[in-house]
């Protein structure tokens, strides 16, 4: 395997020449698990390290390789492991924005070709959310192509009408769908697959992402969990980011299901340190609780019965009004652009002409 058959084009070429790292190999980031790495090369897939002037001459997150990255590193242990010096420069990427930080980001993928924004026919289909996404890979110089996952669960004139919905809001956006269970409409999305191009799929958990990345390497390699019957929730089972080559030579990041409380995707640290105001959540009656005024708000409830401090509760409302204030400037910027299929070409464009 070459470079050039992980995505290394180009545009990389150029940064290389251009680079200050004359004497390191150039690699590409597979994995991402917390601060443990995976590298590849035109051999194999190896662990990696970050050297400590990288680590701490980076003051931000996005500053960290992610899945994706093209890396300058160096072998040791007989090649068993890879030293990362830097970072090349990202050709497009997908992060998002981290709550209760200004500035920072979190990023979730880079050199991303195309975005698959995957929502299930059933309980996660939202058009407001899926604009989050849009907006998510239209920022970050990706082209978005929408797909509908387990059409087996709803009979064809509801898939229809959802598909003609989609065109209408997001014009110039490929939509289509597809099942798993009943392999419909999955040749499709393999003939959107072209080699060297890398790929990441987006969505909510349990929507079937890893189920679709089983399908498409025709083995059940990652695993996957069942979600929740009376709301269709998933349970995070994909826990990092993962850069997989299938057999015709495509590259698909697959994802962990965000995390989205109250339709905000949040940041996963803070997600983390509130896990059981998390955990509350699940049990909302509706999928898009807000925690303010909902009959059959868990969180709620459990202020009102004193299982949760109402300070607690204080404390996460407000990261979650800011990480909320974040996403309204993205629809601020929409409602400038009158029409959001004119942005989408535009950047698109931008992006095809890099
Ligand atoms: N009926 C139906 N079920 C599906 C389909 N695709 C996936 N599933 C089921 O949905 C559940 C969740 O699938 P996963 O592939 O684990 O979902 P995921 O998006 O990877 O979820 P996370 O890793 O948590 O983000 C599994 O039980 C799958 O068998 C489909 O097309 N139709
Ligand atoms: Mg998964
Ligand atoms: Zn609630």
């Amino acid at each position: 395997m070459e470079l050039a058959d992980l995505g290394f084009d180009s545009w990389f070429q150029k940064k290389q020449e251009e680079s200050q790292t004359p004497d390191c190999d150039v690699a590409r980031i597979t994995r991402v698990d917390r601060d443990r790495y995976l590298v590849r090369n035109e051999e194999k897939e190896i662990p990696a390290e970050l050297t400590g002037k990288l680590l701490f001459s980076t003051d931000t997150r996005q500053g960290l390789p992610c899945a994706g990255d093209w890396v300058f590193v160096q072998y040791c242990n007989d090649g068993s492991l890879a030293i990362i010096h830097d970072l090349f420069p990202r050709k497009s990427f997908l992060r998002r924005r981290s709550a209760g930080d200004n500035i920072d980001f979190q990023m979730i993928a880079s050199n991303v070709d195309v975005a698959f924004i995957i929502q299930s026919c059933d309980f996660n289909y939202n058009l407001r959310r899926m604009e989050r996404y849009l907006v998510m890979a239209i920022e970050g110089h990706v082209e978005p192509i929408i797909l509908l996952s387990k059409s087996d669960l709803v009979d064809n004139g509801d898939i229809e009408k959802k598909i003609s919905e989609i065109n209408d809001a997001y014009i110039g956006v490929r939509a289509a769908a597809f099942s798993n269970k009943t392999t419909s409409g999955l040749e499709a999305v393999q003939q959107m697959l072209e080699k060297g191009q890398t790929y990441c799929l987006l969505g909510s958990s349990g929507v079937g992402k890893t189920t679709l990345l089983n399908h498409l390497l025709g083995r059940d390699v990652f695993e996957t969990n069942p979600v929740r019957e009376k709301d269709g929730r998933g349970r995070h089972t994909t826990s990092c980011r993962q850069l997989t080559v299938l057999d015709n030579g495509s590259l698909l990041i697959d994802t962990p299901g965000m995390r989205e409380v109250g339709m905000i995707a949040v940041d996963d640290s803070i997600d983390d340190s509130f896990s059981d105001i998390y955990e509350l959540s699940r049990n909302c009656r509706f999928n898009d609780c807000t925690h303010t005024v909902e009959v059959g708000c868990a969180i709620l409830i459990a202020v009102q019965n004193k299982g949760l401090d109402e300070e607690r509760y204080q404390s996460y409302m407000k990261l979650m009004k800011e990480s909320e204030f974040h996403q309204m400037s993205y629809t601020e910027k929409r409602k400038k652009d009158k029409r959001f299929g004119r942005m989408a070409k535009t950047a698109m464009k931008q992006t095809r002409k890099k």
